[in-house]
């Protein structure tokens, strides 16, 4: 069921000079007044209609989808599986609303990028018609850890969008550039998390864990979490994806992650929020939105994420840049660095310095393996002279005591030498192997 029948007014504004389709972001300001959404809302109420499109995948949904807006019933929302979060961990984790008649809905997730923008999911705007909500029906909670207390309440202002998020031009990978930036009517001064840039890469590649949270539902069709919660989930190949959901999953624009097993995964109503990598010497950042997956935590069912640090983070930086501009931000909320660089991955310096212990080691263990050599060889060479002094001194019959004495040292002067050449060829073997092991850990740990 719809709550409108009627398209919010849209000015849509395509900016010149985009680097491309992918690059086009849309400017969305409805101008629909609050008076006109109420009515809106109440003809769709007497006209509601049944949702048509049947997909391929389970297409995800506004977590209202299927309810009345304002009708005070939480939507099913929530991350399944995971562990209860405080908003101080995820500082940036944003609660979005849609506020209509009397009464308030739960959207959405988001992330505060910016002091003045949080960045979503496209499809977090849209009603099943493809319409998008009055922006400035949205509420923005921050800093709150419960469901439904707490924190600071901001409102949208705009919404850009990009001008290729488009359900059924895309299809069959419909949700694909399932992302959009909501502008805040005050500068907050919540911590913001940057997206993980082009030098980022190895934050994000398939195995790397990374960290989802939400409010959604805590089970498929179950209730909201009453609490922030947060799962640990792997990246996963493309394959992962391609091979549930065929066509609908772009490589591109989507990234696929989760437990195959199943049991862990985000849900309805974590749409749009952070899916964050945590960075070597701490703090986290945004590697993936919440976007679709079939069902949720079902085995060989991962979740899909809008790939924010791939091919799109260019837009990022670029439509955040005119954002700015066009919305006329002060000098002190312009030109924020929103994309990252130099972050990665978890014990990577540490890594780093275990490799530079394990190189001297080996250049000592070498050294030694040519001394001792040298000396192998001087033995060698005395112990040959001791065999001929000893003949000489047989032949002649004279001081044949002495050299076999010497004889006898010389044998063994060469036994040790050899003995301390084996020693340390067994020392510079495992001085090799410990390089090797490191440079191999620091290779998994900095990609
Ligand atoms: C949703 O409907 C939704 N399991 C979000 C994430 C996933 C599925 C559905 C991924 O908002």
């Amino acid at each position: 069921m719809d709550v409108r029948s009627s398209a919010p007014p849209k000015k849509y504004k395509t900016l010149r000079g985009a680097p491309g389709p992918s690059h086009t972001i849309v400017f969305v300001t409805p101008r629909k007044s609050l008076l006109a959404g109420v009515v809106a809302l109440l003809v769709a109420l007497v006209l509601a209609v049944p949702s048509a499109g049947a997909v391929e995948f389970e297409r995800t949904q506004l977590p209202g989808a299927g309810k009345t807006h304002g009708s005070g019933v939480p939507p099913q929302t929530r991350i399944v599986g995971g562990a209860a979060a405080d908003i101080s961990q995820f500082p940036w984790q944003a609660q979005l609303r849609v506020n209509l008649v009397g009464g308030d809905a739960f959207l959405c997730g988001g992330s505060v990028i910016h002091p003045l923008i949080v960045l979503s999911a496209a499809h977090c705007f849209l009603d099943e018609f493809g319409e998008v909500e009055p922006i400035e029906s949205v509420e923005v909670w921050l800093g709150r850890t419960a469901f439904n207390s707490g924190g600071e309440l901001n409102f949208g202002v705009s919404l850009w969008q990009p001008a290729n998020y488009n359900p059924e031009a895309n299809f069959p990978h419909s949700n694909s550039f399932d992302y959009a930036f909501l502008v805040l009517d005050e500068a907050t001064g919540q911590s913001r998390i940057q997206v993980a840039g082009p030098t980022e890469r190895a934050l994000w590649t398939p195995g790397r864990i990374a960290t989802v949270t939400g409010w959604g539902a805590i089970f498929e069709g179950g209730p909201v979490s009453s609490v922030l919660k947060q799962a640990q989930i792997p990246f996963l190949a493309d394959q992962s994806c391609t091979g549930p959901y065929g066509a609908a999953f772009d490589p591109v624009t989507m990234a696929c992650a989760g437990v195959l097993a199943g049991g862990t995964d985000s849900c309805q109503g974590d749409s749009g929020g952070p899916l964050q990598s945590p960075v070597d010497g701490g703090g986290f950042r945004l590697t993936g939105i919440v976007s679709w997956g079939e069902g949720c935590a079902r085995a060989g069912r991962p979740g899909v994420y809008t790939k924010i640090a791939g091919e799109l983070v260019g837009s990022v930086g670029a439509t955040v840049a005119t954002i700015e501009r066009e919305e006329e931000f002060s000098p002190e909320f312009s030109g924020i660095q929103v994309v990252g660089s130099g972050a990665r991955p978890p014990g990577c310096a540490a890594s780093e310095a275990a490799l530079a212990g394990a190189g001297p080691p080996v250049a000592a263990a070498n050294a030694l393996v040519t001394q001792r050599g040298g000396e192998v060889r001087r033995a060698t060479k005395a112990l040959k002279i001791a065999k001929k002094a000893v003949k000489k001194a047989r032949r002649s019959g004279k001081r044949v005591r002495s050299a076999t004495r010497r004889l006898f040292k010389a044998n063994r002067r060469l036994k040790l030498a050899n003995q301390g050449l084996t020693d340390a060829r067994r020392e510079a073997a495992f001085a090799g192997e410990a390089l090797a092991a490191a440079t191999a850990n620091r290779t998994a740990s900095c990609g």
